[in-house]
Parts: structure tokens; C-alpha cells; sequence
């Protein structure tokens, strides 16, 4: 009975998914999160506070600290973990890791203490950017004419210069801290960091979570030597290799098999970004299938066959875990910013639904939102935006329903409009992440998107995704993987095609307040 292990170090939380080929079963589905099982990193969001709306940061440690938690709960739950034969794994994308010379030394794991404390000197920077980070404006400005512009960005990396992305944060920490940057011998990402700790090695980046690094020459899938020199000096040498997603590692570090049973031969293959893997999770990995992850972020992504670039510039191009490419799209303000609302109202999830389904009706009688709480970069606002357009009562903050409804249909119609270039609308739609359980939130996607939604029979797509990829890499065909495990719900969400015009209507009036504001 072979079993592997798929990791998600999401956001908010670190997941597990052990699967059982021969059973196909799932033995083991497990979350730590961040906010509450480990309040002493002070993240209740999985990032650390900042004054500063545009700088969003957390504690590497935390993560470490989460996988020693997750095996413990295993120990607990008396997961046999020694049946694990391959491990594979997810990061939130975009986050980096700085590294001094004691990580190649240090990564082999060979202390009693715990992973933080192992890791805790081999960190030249103790806090770790991640993909909310919108502070690197003048960075992208920099490396884009550097580079020869943005057109010859998007060429080269299938991105133009983007704020959370990997290179420009790299070249501020290099810009502020001359000193740290130097110190820095190896820059990780959160996929590549946490599979070098599952492995006891200096592991390599994936095609898929290096394509949003604006350093990735995708079409050579190779480091770019334009990209790497225009964002900081003698960076080629502090970045790791870049391989296939699911490339042979080694073997799990002696660390988990001492401490939580591990078989000494488990192996460890390369890792990829929580989207990527998500893309396999769905059974979306090839062209024809659209997703939308409504996690911290809201996402939009989908197979592609060939490299197809938004010529706005807020789509992205990455690798596809499972061979050729895939389009995606990410906003910023998702679960986070409906959560605003759900607290400003005092509503449980349940109210939240009612509200949609019961008590207002599609169009919100011509009320509308601005939903961005945090800088948003689809599109680009470099300050909060949170605008009421309508009635009195709404636009007073007094009619909650109202309020519930707008925020979504103003999610909803953003992820269209910026989703368009990439061709036909979908008819059919799978959704998956925190949100995707609330019915009321799917019903206005579905009518907005005129397409059935389809839910996973599985929750969290991104950890099945990396146990789906562990088991491919050991031997398994995709196509039976991706048949057993990545079942559709029977329930699905269908549109109601009479308000198919309405939002069309709205869709036209929600762009211009984009453009105006209220
Ligand atoms: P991530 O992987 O980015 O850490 P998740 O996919 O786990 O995020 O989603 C977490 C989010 O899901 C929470 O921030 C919460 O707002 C949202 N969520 C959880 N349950 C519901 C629900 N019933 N309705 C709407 N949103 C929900
Ligand atoms: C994708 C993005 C987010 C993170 C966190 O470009 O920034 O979706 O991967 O989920």
C-alpha cells in the first residue's frame, strides 16, 4: 500500500494530504494554522503587522515551526508515516528566503533541536516577503528599463515587472540592505525552502514557481542572465537550480525519520507553487478547464498549450506542472477582504450565504462596491479603495445584506473583466479554496460567469495536487491519478441565464467605476 505525502504552505496555514494509490483513499488530511495554532509569530493572517499598507512579511521560523507541529499531530492521529514512500509539496508563491553561508551546512538537520532552531543562523534576513507585498513600485520601474522594457519582460518571463514578484523584492532587499544582501548565499523560495527542509538538502526551483520570480527565461527554462543582472548584482550565484516540478531531490532528511518515523527511503521531489499544483489537484493540468481558487487570494487560472500573454499586463505565464504552461491571474483583495465585510456586520458564514441567497437579489439594486481593503494589483491601486455607490442606506454602511452581495459581485466582475484576454468565456468552471464552501459566494460567480461551477469532491486542491504530483513522480499515470482522486462534487452551481443581461449591464458600469470611483 504506497502512500504520499502532498504539503501546502499556504498563507494562512500548512496542510497535509497522505494518499493511498492502491486504495485510493485519502489516509491522513491535516491543517495547522498559523493564526491560531502558533499565536506566539503574532500572524493571525500568517503575516506579520506593518505600518506600512504596501509591506507584507512573515517569520520563516513560523513555517518550521508548523512542520514539526504537523508531524507531531500525526504521531497523535498514529499515522504510520514509514508507509510514505514519496513526498511533494506546494508553497504560496512569490515569497523568498535568505540564506547565509551556514544553510549548506545547516540544511542537513543533524541537531536534536527543532527546525527553527536548526534553521534560526542560517537565516541572513529574519523576515520573509511575501506575495502581498506591493512595495516594490520603483524596483519594477528599475529592473523593467534595465531589462529593455516591458514588452521584452513579458517576452523573456511571461510577466511584466510585478510587485510581489521575486525579483523585485530581491533588488529592494539588496537597495536597503547592502550588507544582508551580501551575506546571502542562497535566496529560496517558500516551495524550494520547505522542500530543501523535507529533504536535508539545497533543493532546486521549479518551472512553475520560478516563472514568478521575473527572473525565469520561460521558453529556455533557464535562469535569464538580462533578467538576473538587471535586478542585483551576482544574484545568478545565490539562486538555485531551476528543474521540472517533481524531479527526484533525494531521499527525506534523516531528521524526519528519526523524529516521526519516516522511511529512510521516502523520497522527495521538487516542489511548485500553491497554484500550479492546484491546476494538477483540479484535473484542470490540461487545456479546456478553468479555475478559480478563492483562498487568501482570489485566483483565475487554466492549462494553456501555447505561452499567451495579457496584453494589460496583469496576467502571468507559468509553468505547468504537469507539462506546457498555464495563465493566471491573482487579487489580492479575496477571502481577507470579504472578511471585513463578515466582521464590520458581525455575521457568521451562514448569515454571509443567506444574505446572497435569500435576502437581496442579483444586481443588488444597482448598489455597488469598490472592495479593495488592501492595495489591490488586479488592477493596480497603490492605495486602499473601498467605495459604496447607491442607495442611502447603502452607502451609509446600514443594510448589510447589501453590503454582503456587493462585495462579491464586485469580486466576481473584477475576475472577469481581467480574466478576458485570456479567450472564450468558460461554460464550465471548477472552484476550489476557503470560500468556494459558501454557496451564496459561488451562485453570484456562476451568473456573473454564466458557468456551472464545479466544487472538488476533495477539499484543499494544492496539497492533493503536490500528493498527486509525488505519486506521478514515483510511477503512477496522471490520467488515473487525476481519475481517482480529482472527482467533481455531483452538487454543482448552475447560472440562472435570466440575469445573464444584467451583468453583462453591470459589468460595463462596474468598469467605469473602476476607472472614476464613486
Ligand atoms: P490559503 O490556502 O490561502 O491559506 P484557504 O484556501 O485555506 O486559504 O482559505 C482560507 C479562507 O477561507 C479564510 O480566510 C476564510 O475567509 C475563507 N472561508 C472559510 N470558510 C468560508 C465560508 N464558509 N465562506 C466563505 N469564506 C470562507
Ligand atoms: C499568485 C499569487 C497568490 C499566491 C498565494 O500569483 O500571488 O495566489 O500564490 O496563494
Amino acid at each position: 500500500m504506497p502512500h504520499f505525502l502532498g504539503l501546502d504552505s499556504s498563507t494562512q496555514s500548512l496542510s497535509a494530504m497522505i494518499l493511498d494509490t492502491d486504495s485510493n483513499e485519502i489516509i491522513w488530511d491535516h491543517t495547522i494554522n498559523y493564526g491560531s495554532d502558533l499565536a506566539e509569530f503574532n500572524s493571525p493572517n500568517g503575516f506579520l503587522h506593518n505600518d506600512d499598507p504596501l509591506v507584507k512579511c512573515s517569520d520563516p521560523l513560523m513555517w518550521l515551526a508548523a512542520i514539526d507541529r504537523l508531524f507531531e499531530a500525526a504521531k497523535t492521529a498514529s499515522i504510520d508515516l514509514s508507509l510514505i514512500e514519496g513526498i511533494c509539496g506546494s508553497g504560496q508563491q512569490h515569497g523568498s528566503v535568505y540564506l547565509n553561508e551556514a544553510f549548506f551546512e545547516g540544511i542537513s538537520l543533524d541537531g536534536p533541536e527543532t527546525l527553527a532552531e536548526q534553521m534560526r543562523p542560517c537565516l541572513s534576513r529574519h523576515e520573509a516577503p511575501i506575495w502581498m507585498d506591493s512595495s516594490t513600485s520603483v524596483e519594477c520601474q528599475e529592473i523593467s528599463t534595465a531589462a529593455g522594457g516591458d514588452e521584452r519582460l513579458v517576452e523573456i518571463s511571461g510577466s511584466r515587472a510585478i510587485e510581489r514578484f521575486t525579483g523585485p523584492q530581491i533588488r529592494k532587499f539588496y537597495k536597503n540592505n547592502a550588507k544582508a544582501y551580501d551575506d546571502t548565499r542562497r535566496i529560496h523560495l517558500v516551495s524550494s525552502f520547505i522542500c530543501s527542509i523535507m529533504s536535508g538538502t539545497d533543493a532546486s526551483i521549479d518551472f512553475g514557481d520560478g516563472a514568478g520570480m521575473n527572473l525565469l527565461d520561460i521558453a529556455e527554462g533557464q535562469w535569464s542572465d538580462t533578467l538576473v543582472e538587471a535586478t542585483a548584482p551576482d544574484l545568478k550565484e545565490k539562486l538555485p537550480t531551476v528543474v521540472n516540478s517533481g524531479s527526484l531531490v533525494s531521499t527525506v532528511s534523516t531528521y524526519f525519520v528519526e523524529n516521526y518515523g519516516f522511511n529512510s527511503h521516502c523520497e522527495v521531489y521538487t516542489f511548485s507553487g500553491d497554484n500550479p499544483c492546484s491546476l494538477v489537484g483540479m484535473g484542470a493540468s490540461t487545456p479546456g478547464t478553468a479555475v478559480i481558487s478563492m483562498g487568501t487570494s482570489d485566483t483565475f487560472f487554466a492549462a494553456m498549450s501555447r505561452p499567451v500573454t495579457d496584453p494589460q499586463g496583469y496576467g502571468h505565464v507559468f509553468g505547468n506542472p504537469a507539462g506546457g504552461f498555464m495563465s493566471l491571474i491573482a487579487f489580492k483583495n479575496g477571502s481577507l477582504a470579504r472578511e471585513k465585510v463578515l466582521e464590520k456586520f458581525d455575521l457568521s458564514w451562514a448569515q454571509f450565504e443567506t444574505a446572497i441567497l435569500s435576502d437581496t437579489a442579483a444586481g443588488n439594486s444597482g448598489n455597488m462596491m469598490l472592495p479593495f481593503y488592501e492595495p489591490e494589483i488586479t488592477p493596480n491601486t497603490q492605495t486602499a479603495r473601498v467605495e459604496l455607490h447607491g442607495d442611502a442606506a447603502f452607502t451609509n454602511w446600514e443594510n448589510a445584506s447589501a453590503t454582503v452581495r456587493a462585495i462579491v459581485e464586485a469580486q466576481a466582475l473584477n475576475i472577469k473583466i481581467h480574466s478576458a484576454w485570456i479567450g472564450e468565456t468558460p461554460t464550465t468552471i471548477r472552484v476550489t479554496g476557503g470560500a468556494s464552501q459558501n454557496d451564496g459566494i459561488l451562485q453570484i460567480f456562476a451568473d456573473v460567469f454564466q458557468a456551472e461551477l464545479q466544487r472538488l469532491a476533495i477539499g484543499n486542491s494544492a496539497a492533493l495536487g503536490a500528493a498527486l504530483m509525488a505519486a506521478n513522480a514515483n510511477g503512477a499515470a496522471w490520467t488515473e491519478l487525476i481519475a481517482q482522486f480529482s472527482k467533481t462534487d455531483p452538487a454543482t452551481i448552475k447560472p440562472n441565464p435570466t440575469n445573464k443581461e444584467l451583468y453583462q449591464e453591470m459589468e460595463k458600469r462596474f468598469k467605469q467605476f473602476i476607472s472614476e470611483g464613486s
